[in-house]
């Protein structure tokens, strides 16, 4: 990677952090309601992975802590913000909230609240793409303990059966909720799982954004040559609780503290410092310059947009009479 993607990418993953740790502030303001999962200290997955893959082109498609991976799908961090606040200019019109966000035009497939519910739709996705004959690939997000699903194993075989062009990528953040993956899961190697399906896997460390980029851009070479599904696992960490309802009791501070010195914001800020491409200050104003931005720009958007219309309340929802609707008028 030049180190001019490297400075932007760490303006982008520095601003995907100030745009979540708002997002916390908004909730506690009941600017945001229902669900909320954020994803600081995971940022170098989202971010490596996409920046080696061609977003826009390829699908992408994740869990529930999806704001971020739309973002940098090229979702409008704007429009994101405003389906937060439930405002009909959010990306999902404000219909789904933070759980479902959607983005067709960049190819942003969702945002789903059920846990292993992405793995069969991105095998979905991925046979569309062998269908039409085309070199996009998709890429599915989803945590450690989504592995424990059947839909995990069924889409698996099916990925390999027919050599689907989708790329698996395991944010293994070491818990499901609170229950740590060794309490959880017989096999705790993600990557090793896959091998009784003949899916080629690597393991790498998710907290360095670099080696992520390293490891996706070989997981894609292989996915779009055509080769078929590839299985990347990440071992990174989230700072906060599970959801916001999640007082975060169960993990030791020692453990929090472990995590929080391998920053993946600060490790690449301190990689360009080091190398002399970066000053201290020219950090201080790129996040001073983001906070300005997200305070001027994306809350205000969400706040000043106005609520979907009480007439509306009947649009996007699906209907006995739709025709697509089993049992609906053909
Ligand atoms: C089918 C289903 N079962 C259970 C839940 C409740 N649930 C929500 S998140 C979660 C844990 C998922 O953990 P992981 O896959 O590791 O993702 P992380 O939240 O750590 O990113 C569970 C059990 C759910 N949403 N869907
Ligand atoms: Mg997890």
């Amino acid at each position: 990677m030049k180190d001019a993607d490297k400075k932007r990418l760490l303006r982008e993953m520095l601003f995907a952090r100030r745009f979540e740790e708002r997002c916390y502030e908004a909730y506690v303001e009941r600017n945001i309601g229902g669900f909320l999962h954020l994803y600081p200290g995971e940022e170098a997955c989202a971010f490596g992975v996409l920046e080696a893959a061609n977003p826009g082109h390829d699908y992408v498609i994740t869990s529930y802590r999806d704001h971020v991976h739309a973002i940098k799908a090229g979702a409008d961090p704007k429009k994101v913000m405003a389906e937060l606040f439930s405002k009909e200019t959010g990306v999902s019109k404000g219909r789904g909230g933070s759980m479902h966000i959607f983005d067709v035009k960049h190819r942003f497939m969702g945002g789903y609240a059920l846990v292993g519910g992405p793995f069969p739709l991105a095998a979905g996705i991925a046979k569309g793409i062998q269908m039409q004959g085309g070199d996009e690939i998709c890429i599915c997000f989803l945590g450690d303990a989504a592995n424990n699903q059947g839909t995990f194993h069924e889409s698996m075989n099916m990925a390999k059966l027919w050599n689907l062009p989708v790329l698996y990528v395991c944010e293994n953040n070491l818990y499901g909720i609170g229950t740590r993956i060794d309490r959880s899961t017989a096999v705790v190697d993600q990557y090793k799982r896959v091998s009784a399906y003949n899916i080629p896997s690597a393991k790498e460390d998710g907290q360095d954004v670099d080696l992520v980029y390293k490891a996706a851009t070989k997981a894609i070479k292989h996915v779009r040559a055509g080769k078929g599904p590839y299985f990347l696992e990440l071992m990174t960490y989230r700072y906060r609780g599970h959801s916001m309802s999640d007082s975060n009791a169960y993990r030791a501070k020692t453990e929090e503290r472990m995590w929080s010195r391998r920053d993946p914001v600060i490790m690449l800020r301190d990689r360009l410092i080091e190398a002399g491409k970066l000053t201290l200050d020219e950090f201080k104003d790129m996040d001073t310059a983001i906070l300005d931005e997200i305070e001027d720009e994306v809350i205000r958007f969400a706040s000043e947009s106005p609520e979907p219309h009480i007439s509306d309340v009947e649009k996007y929802v699906l209907g006995e009479n739709d025709p697509w609707v089993m049992g609906g008028a053909q």
